[in-house]
């Protein structure tokens, strides 16, 4: 079997598996011990001097290979044009978008010098699957040095419409850099329909350089349904959950699960749950919300507004809404470990998951899978993420309107018991369809039959 190399920006290793990690990391780590071959990407670390040649660490068939990053190219590729300029654009933020010209040509540089340091490890039967927007130009800068592999990629994140994607200067660039790979995935059929418009426009306007186009699909990513389930149940046993369980005093648990990212709306969802407490009086006293919300990304200016934005609305709810026996919202920055997730998600009666663009969003499908077959929670989803494609049985919200969004609130915590057991049956079953398996074994047979893109061929962006 063909070696199978992974490119992320970040690189889960063996210790992450149960503690911090998420689900993809978990899944791609799986892919590896299967088929053995190469983790490859950022070492996390920023270094004065950052060294050509990558860090090796192996652990039985699976080899990881880290490279660090010097303070500029973590400023210009990383805190820059990866998480100010795409991360935004590809989230439909077109007023927080900071283009750069310097952090722009960092981010070339940065892919140029990974694909300088990933070549020597290659062998030429080895599958090439690299991760997410701060990677696109790679196939580009590996194809320039001579890789004829079969090289696919996956975009994690939404696809902008053309229109969103024209404000980005020299976004031709980028279209024309994915043109080098022989596949591309996305999370949604919408996401692909845009890229694909996204090529047939730029085509016209720069010319193709390349002979062949890359195959465009959607695999749209999903979790080990059965693991997690396991995973809930045995985590609700444990302390943390029967400490949780007992603090709410047979209250019901609203739940949300978030990076702390503007993508995901949550001052729009603080605002959702005050409405529901002002608008709906009955809650009052009898419903908690605990979102967790650990910090991420505290290097980029626009996620520490962010962060003082939270801090003061929870406040602000809190102040008003508080009883001497009673908070509504428990607001936590500290990270938990995926078993005291899994557990919490389980003693939820509401998953609240709201995001204003997300590509998929693994949280709400974890809440499902969860929940007690016999007493399931209900879902609450944002219309504007991936997810809601596949989870119709979910109460399916715009995060704008925030006082609908309160009354599917409403909704949730008063559905009969026949209704919930009925939707999250429903539920289950579209995630079982796609889950993380078929995402996985879909994309690499795909990637195995897709049309191979001309090796070695030149790319006006590797120019
Ligand atoms: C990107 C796309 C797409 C969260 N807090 C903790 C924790 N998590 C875990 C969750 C979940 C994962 O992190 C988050 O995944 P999401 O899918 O919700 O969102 P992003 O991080 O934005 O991921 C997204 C995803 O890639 C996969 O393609 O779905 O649209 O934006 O697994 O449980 N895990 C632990 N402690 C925490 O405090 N252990």
């Amino acid at each position: 079997m063909a070696r199978l190399v992974i490119v992320s920006n970040r690189v889960a290793g063996p210790r992450e598996r149960t503690v911090r990690a998420g689900g993809v990391a978990v899944a791609l780590r799986e892919a590896l011990r299967r088929q053995g071959g190469i983790w490859f990407g950022w070492s996390g670390d920023v270094v004065e001097a950052a060294a050509s040649t990558p860090h090796l660490h192996e652990s039985g068939a699976v080899t990881t290979a880290t490279l660090d990053l010097d303070a500029r190219d973590h400023d210009d590729f990383y805190l820059g044009y990866a998480n100010a300029t795409l991360w935004p654009l590809f989230h439909y933020r077109l007023g927080l978008m900071d283009f750069r010209r310097e952090a722009f040509a960092g981010y070339l540089r940065v892919n140029e010098r990974f694909a300088a340091a990933l070549v020597p490890l290659l062998r030429p039967d080895d599958v090439v699957w690299i991760h997410d927007y701060h990677f696109i130009p790679l196939a580009a800068a590996l194809r320039a040095r001579g890789v004829a592999n079969r090289i696919g990629f996956f975009l994690h994140i939404p696809f902008p419409a053309p229109e969103v994607l024209a404000t980005l200067p020299d976004h031709e660039v980028l279209i024309e850099a994915l043109r080098a790979y022989d596949l591309i995935g996305l999370q949604t059929t919408g996401d692909a329909e845009a890229l694909a418009a996204a090529m047939a426009g730029t085509q016209a306007a720069v010319g193709p350089a390349w002979t062949t186009s890359p195959t465009i699909a959607s695999f749209p990513i999903g979790i080990d349904v059965d693991g997690f389930a396991e995973l809930a149940e045995q985590a609700v046993q444990s302390r943390e959950s029967r400490q949780l369980a007992a603090s709410l005093a047979g209250r019901a648990l609203v739940i949300g699960v978030d990076r702390l990212d503007y993508s995901k709306g949550l001052p729009l969802r603080f605002d959702a749950f005050e409405a529901l407490l002002a608008g709906h009086p009955g809650h009052r006293r009898r419903v908690t919300y605990l979102q967790i919300a650990p910090i991420s990304r505290g290097g980029v200016p626009e996620y520490r507004k962010l962060r003082r934005e939270l801090d003061q609305r929870a406040g602000r709810i809190n102040g008003r809404y508080s009883d001497v026996d009673w908070t509504p919202i428990r607001y936590l920055n500290r990270v938990s470990s995926r078993a005291a997730l899994a557990g919490y998600y389980r003693l939820s009666r509401v998953g609240f998951v709201t995001p204003i663009r997300d590509g998929m969003n693994l949280v709400a499908k974890e809440f499902i899978a969860a929940q007690d077959p016999a007493d399931p929670g209900v879902l609450v989803l944002s219309r504007f993420a991936g997810a809601a494609a596949e989870l119709e049985d979910a109460l399916i919200v715009n995060p704008m309107d925030v006082e609908r969004v309160a009354a599917a609130l409403d909704r949730a915590l008063t559905m009969p018991l026949a209704e919930r057991q009925e939707r999250w049956r429903r539920l289950v079953a579209a995630m079982r369809r796609n889950d993380e398996a078929a995402w996985r074994n879909g994309f690499l047979a795909a990637l195995d039959a897709a049309p191979r893109a001309p090796g070695g061929v030149q790319s006006s962006s590797a120019a």
